[in-house]
């Protein structure tokens, strides 16, 4: 009955964090340019490979931006579309099937929507097909306006390799649809090229492989490299178009690349054995926020993909105290350092569960303490809480008539 969904929204409430003065509306009407960068783990910034770096771009780009350094996916098997859905929804998504297949019906509160509402052009650009992953479907409920897909883009032999088109002519082809796009506009961009197998034309290699017995690893890091130099040129085309002031970049890696198939040579390139704690820590992939006029710094609260939405609504403005969601500001004064994986397992400020242990951050080993014990119902809460939202629909009797206050209506069953 509706007293599952009041429990839910007790919860929420009582862990929902002010936005900091500082921050909040400080984006007030700039564009949002949302960059999903498929399969980037957080391992690669900062490093190198054969002595090279394998993010120049990246590299450079922190030091103007905020970087978050520990901040997690929290992707199941629906991989891509499972990340595009925690961050714009601020909900888990399953943890069986993709949410984006299995509940494309549901109503749903999602950025796109809310933005839409707010005056926003929206609109996803990703050049592949756009039934993969039911996105065409998935999108309307999402409240995008447009989705540019494979149609929207001149893709041939010369500009495919791997899963399609190359990221360095898919970002140069999709600023002629940003520059004819209404301002000001959200628009999410997908990249495709740093997809597994990770194959790369012999052109396109900026850096060599890592020479170990896995292939897969190996070529890891020259297709990270490539994506780095595609968002080196898209970042200064936008300067060219007049549209850099103007807009909030977020980029953010959708999910891990290399598997625990490749324990061992991971071991290898790290100089350190993949433990199951190590393994958790490799969860981490980039978020990188640039904000035009604001300098920027490295923030090592622990964090995850479902924070991003009330982040981005807080920069821009707008509230969500009565958001039915899970995550919490980036920028809040007061929030708390925590992130649950899609696994269950978590991470705080000083420990990592996973796999029924709790591990000492610092030392890697495991605590025989009660450090875990007092997160681990909340983990479990959230993930059983976010499944009841979507499993029985709940957003539907969640309304927002007026767009500002929330209204719990009718019943859940
Ligand atoms: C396909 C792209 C990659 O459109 O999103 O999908 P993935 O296998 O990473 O989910
Ligand atoms: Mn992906």
């Amino acid at each position: 009955d509706g007293s599952e969904l009041a429990e839910i929204d007790n919860y929420v409430r009582a862990n929902h964090k002010e936005p900091s003065s500082d921050m909040f509306g400080i984006a007030k009407n700039k564009n949002i340019i949302l960059i999903s960068m498929e399969s980037t783990q957080s391992f690669v910034i900062n490093n190198t490979v054969n002595g090279e770096e394998v993010t120049p771009f990246l590299n450079d780009f922190i030091k103007e931006s905020y970087y978050f350094d520990n901040f997690y996916h929290q992707t199941g098997q629906g991989k891509t579309s499972d990340s595009e859905f925690v961050v714009e929804n601020s909900l888990y998504p399953l943890s069986r099937g993709a949410v984006f297949f299995t509940h494309s019906g549901n109503k749903f509160n999602a950025t796109p929507k809310i933005l839409s509402e707010k005056g926003y052009y929206t609109a996803s650009l990703h050049a592949n097909n756009k039934s993969f992953w039911n996105r065409d479907i998935m999108y309307k409920t999402l409240g995008y306006k447009r989705f540019y897909s494979l149609p929207d883009y001149e893709v041939n032999e010369e500009n495919s390799v791997g899963w399609g088109m190359k990221d360095v002519d898919f970002f140069q082809q999709s600023v002629e649809h940003l520059k004819e796009m209404p301002k000001p506009f959200y628009a999410k961009f997908i990249t495709l090229t740093n997809h597994f197998p990770f194959d790369l034309d012999e052109e396109d290699r900026y850096i060599e492989p890592y020479t170990s017995n896995d292939k897969t690893v190996n070529n890891y890091f020259p297709t990270v490299r490539y994506t780095d130099e595609a968002l080196k040129l898209f970042i200064q085309k936008l300067k060219d178009e007049g549209l850099y002031d103007d807009s909030v970049i977020i980029l953010y890696g959708d999910h891990y690349g290399i598997s625990e198939n490749h324990n061992r040579a991971m071991s290898e390139y790290l100089g350190t054995e993949v433990t199951p704690f190590v393994s958790a820590q490799l969860q981490r992939v980039p978020l990188i926020v640039h904000i035009p006029g604001q300098k920027g710094g490295t923030i090592s609260t622990v964090s995850g993909q479902i924070d991003l939405k009330p982040t981005i609504l807080h920069l821009l403005g707008i509230e969500t105290k009565n958001d039915l969601e899970f995550g919490t500001d980036l920028f809040a004064k007061d929030r708390p350092d925590f992130a649950v994986l899609r696994d269950g397992s978590f991470i705080t400020k000083n420990h990592v569960y996973t796999r029924e242990t709790c591990y000492d951050k610092i030392t890697g080993e495991p605590d025989e303490g009660s450090a875990c014990q007092q997160f681990m119902e909340k983990s479990k809460n959230e993930l059983e809480y976010s499944d009841k939202i979507i499993y029985g629909d709940l957003l539907r009797f969640y309304g927002r008539p007026d767009g500002t206050g929330k209204e719990i209506t009718g019943k859940t069953n």
